[in-house]
């Protein structure tokens, strides 16, 4: 059968967000389909920060050292994010804030310790995640790391990446960036960054979509317009697309209907002639699970509702949407 990756092979990797127990129950899909993987959470602050100075890597490494023992890439999600982060990093015992000077000398700790854990075999890193506000007229997202640092946490967080690791890719990554206003402020930010000489070598576009966007091509094409002149690379880092239109509040469905099968389908269709279309930008595709038995869309924006996001069933059956993509 076609796989993925062989399929992309002269366009991009393609890789998928697997978690340890994804590791276990989707491995043949894995291993066989993906050129690329990473971690759904198993890398983020919260989950390797033990305690202050304190971190395991455990679950992480056996992940990491799958993907290289199947020839993967591997990226690494994520360094610095206002969510999923443990309390010690930018609070004291009390609850208040840490100062300034501490809050820079954590992160620096964080980025030391995690980037030489993983030097040489992680080839990206989200190194920031989702700095921007999604509000009209709101810049930057205010969250303990601008309350306490300020607007320079990031160039400070890719400046210490960079001194880290010269080899490894420096992205910032965030989601809904098809918006025009947000993709304005995406650019604006990256721009910056470049004028200020801050290493950044790429942008991650989450590409969190739902049927709906097939109306929203336009902006979807503008937005990649903008992003491709950049300069930098581009890397789709959570495609997935959830079924359900957002204004559609049905709960009950325990398959998904044959409209939305040919919907799902036909935005993964014209999406990745489009990603063709910009091979040479776009590096790396990835997925943000591996099969729909198991999706964080399950889970949001509604609770225990089942979805079916991606291009395997939950059989692990390649879907209609699979061959639309696979065969071109
Ligand atoms: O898929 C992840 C889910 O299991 C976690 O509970 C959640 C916690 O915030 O994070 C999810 O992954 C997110 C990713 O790290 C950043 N972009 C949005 C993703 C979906 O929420």
């Amino acid at each position: 059968m076609t796989t993925l990756k062989d399929a992309y092979k002269d366009y991009f990797y393609i890789g998928a967000a697997a978690n340890a127990r994804g590791l276990e129950t989707h491995r043949d899909l894995l291993a066989t389909q993906f050129s690329s993987m990473t971690c759904e959470n198993e890398m983020k602050h919260m989950s390797v920060a033990k305690a202050p100075g304190q971190y395991d890597f455990t679950v992480a490494d056996k992940m990491v050292d799958f993907a290289k023992e199947n020839g993967m890439q591997m990226r690494g999600h994520c360094m610095v994010w206002h969510a999923q982060a443990a309390r010690f990093l930018y609070q004291n015992p009390d609850g208040s804030y840490v100062s300034r000077e501490t809050l820079i000398a954590n992160l620096k700790a964080h980025i030391h310790t995690y980037a030489q854990h993983f030097k040489g075999r992680v080839n990206a890193y989200d190194v920031v995640n989702e700095a921007i506000d999604d509000k009209n007229g709101l810049f930057l997202r205010r969250s303990f790391w601008t309350e306490i640092i300020g607007d320079d946490f990031l160039d400070i967080a890719f400046t210490a990446a960079a001194l880290e690791d010269p080899d490894v890719k420096l992205f910032y990554n965030d989601y809904n960036e098809w918006y025009p206003d947000k993709s304005e402020k995406i650019e604006k930010l990256v721009r910056g960054m470049l004028e200020r000489g801050i290493p950044i070598s790429g942008l991650g576009l989450q590409s969190h979509y739902n049927v709906s966007c097939l109306n929203d091509f336009d902006n979807i094409r503008r937005a990649y317009e903008r992003y491709a002149k950049l300069g930098i690379d581009l890397h789709v880092t959570e495609l997935d697309v959830s079924c359900f239109d957002p204004e559609d509040k049905r709960t009950e469905l325990t398959e998904p209907t044959s409209e939305m099968t040919e919907k799902v389908a036909l935005f993964y269709e014209k999406f990745f002639a489009m990603l063709r279309e910009y091979k040479g930008v776009v590096k790396s595709v990835t997925f943000w699970g591996i099969a729909d038995d198991y999706t964080w869309l399950d889970n949001f924006p509604v609770r225990g509702r089942k979805n079916w996001p991606l291009l395997f069933d939950i059989n692990h059956q390649p879907k209609e949407a699979f061959w639309r993509v696979a065969q071109f």
